[in-house]
């Protein structure tokens, strides 16, 4: 893909610093299921941990494309990083920024570019998933305060973050306009974290169950209006589907590098194997769907970055780069044979951390329905 020269050398830059310094820890992570702390500190310095944000409010002042293009670098190397990141700046960023006041903007995003606190975003709970609108955790009013209990599962950065977006119920019926959002503090009474995720892939991410029992959140820290969440949430994972969209591009292009290199230097039938067709073939294929995946995701961000609609685009590109990155990583390891069932290659890392992707911030079920409901509503298909 050909990008412009200002986004070429950000990329170009952003390679180089992430194979030095997040890449060497991959591996490590992978094994031993260790949160990377290390290269948390390494991103807040270089401002990757609020890189949409704009200036005034301590972040790089960055479009959607820097960000597509930093999440696909750091997930070329390094999935568990990637996905850290990704939350950070989606899910807990991303909802502050466009429905927060100007005295929760002052308050939080400071504190959540400069990477002096995490973020984490607490929508999914064990009966809601895809139907997330089926929310249980409720918040009532008490005055100044919500008091909120529930918990919610499977949230990424759970257990290490300082800042929370989450949903709640604030009215009993179930339809949209019942859900509202709250920043809640992790240092709020009653608020605790529960179970800590053992996953097949991106095990140094953090995965966790967080528990609110009476948790006193000041009205202030409401998102917007009462009743706003539902559709707050459903924009968060509009944008957040992009970044996982350039999540799934960069697993994918580490295993068709990965798959390149070993093609050229394994030798059988005294030759190397990339002289054979079915591997070339392989390798064509590969390469030709993560361009178009490539090119899906910036288009996405490039409608986002314009104030364009960009909901169908998103959701298309998720849903195809996270099955370009299931069946390219799986190339991969068939590439590479024995070695890419071995651990000692990182083709099978690869597969595993991709598959996330075609689950996280909406299944490739949801992401189908979401595309043919904007088909329904469009005049001109194109
Ligand atoms: N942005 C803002 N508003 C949106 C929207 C969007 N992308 N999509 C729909 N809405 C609005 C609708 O216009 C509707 O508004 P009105 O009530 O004013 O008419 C409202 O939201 C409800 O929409 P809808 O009726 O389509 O909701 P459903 O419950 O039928 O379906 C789906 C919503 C299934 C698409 C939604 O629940 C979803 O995306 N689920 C997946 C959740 C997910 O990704 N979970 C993983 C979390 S990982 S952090």
């Amino acid at each position: 893909m050909i990008l412009e020269p200002e986004l070429k050398k950000f990329q170009e830059e952003i390679r180089s610093w992430v194979e030095a310094e997040i890449a060497p820890q991959a591996k490590e992570l992978d094994e031993i299921g260790k949160f990377p702390f290390d290269n948390v500190k390494k991103l807040a310095q270089r401002g990757l941990l609020g890189v949409v944000v704009p200036q005034e409010y301590g972040g790089l002042g960055k479009t959607s494309r820097h960000f597509a293009i930093v999440i696909e670098e750091l997930a070329r190397v390094c999935g568990s990083t990637c996905l850290t990141v990704a939350a950070h700046n989606s899910l807990a960023i991303g909802p502050i920024l466009k429905f927060g006041n100007e005295t929760q903007k002052k308050k939080y995003l400071p504190d959540l570019a400069s990477g002096r606190k995490i973020g984490a975003f607490g929508l999914t709970e064990s009966e809601a998933g895809s139907d997330a609108g089926g929310t249980k955790t409720f918040a009532s009013l008490n005055g100044n305060y919500y008091s909120i209990n529930g918990s919610k599962c499977f949230t990424t950065n759970g257990s290490v973050a300082d800042t929370y977006v989450i949903t709640a119920r604030t009215k009993k019926e179930k339809d949209s306009k019942s859900i509202s959002s709250f920043i809640v503090e992790r240092d709020s009474k009653g608020f605790s974290v529960g179970k800590t995720e053992k996953k097949m892939g991106l095990k140094g991410s953090d995965t966790a169950t967080i528990i609110f029992e009476e948790v006193k959140v000041p009205k202030e820290n409401l998102l917007g209006q009462e009743g706003e969440g539902f559709k707050q949430f459903l924009a968060t994972l509009d944008s957040g589907r992009i970044g996982i969209g350039a999540m799934a591009v960069g697993l994918a292009q580490a295993a068709l590098e990965e798959s390149l290199k070993f093609a050229k230097t394994r030798e059988q039938f005294d030759q190397p194997i990339a002289n054979f067709q079915a591997i070339q073939w392989k390798l064509a294929d590969m390469a030709t769907q993560i361009e178009a995946a490539r090119l899906m995701v910036h288009r996405s961000a490039y409608l986002k970055d314009q104030g364009k609609d960009f909901i169908k685009q998103a959701s298309m590109a998720k849903l195809f780069a996270s099955e370009v990155g299931r069946m390219v990583t799986y190339q991969a390891i068939q590439i590479l044979g024995g070695y890419g069932f071995m651990s000692e290659y990182p083709v099978e890392r690869f597969y595993r951390d991709v598959k996330l992707t075609e689950i996280g911030e909406g299944t490739s079920e949801i992401q189908r329905l979401v595309i043919f409901r904007q088909l329904l509503k469009e005049k001109n298909l194109i």
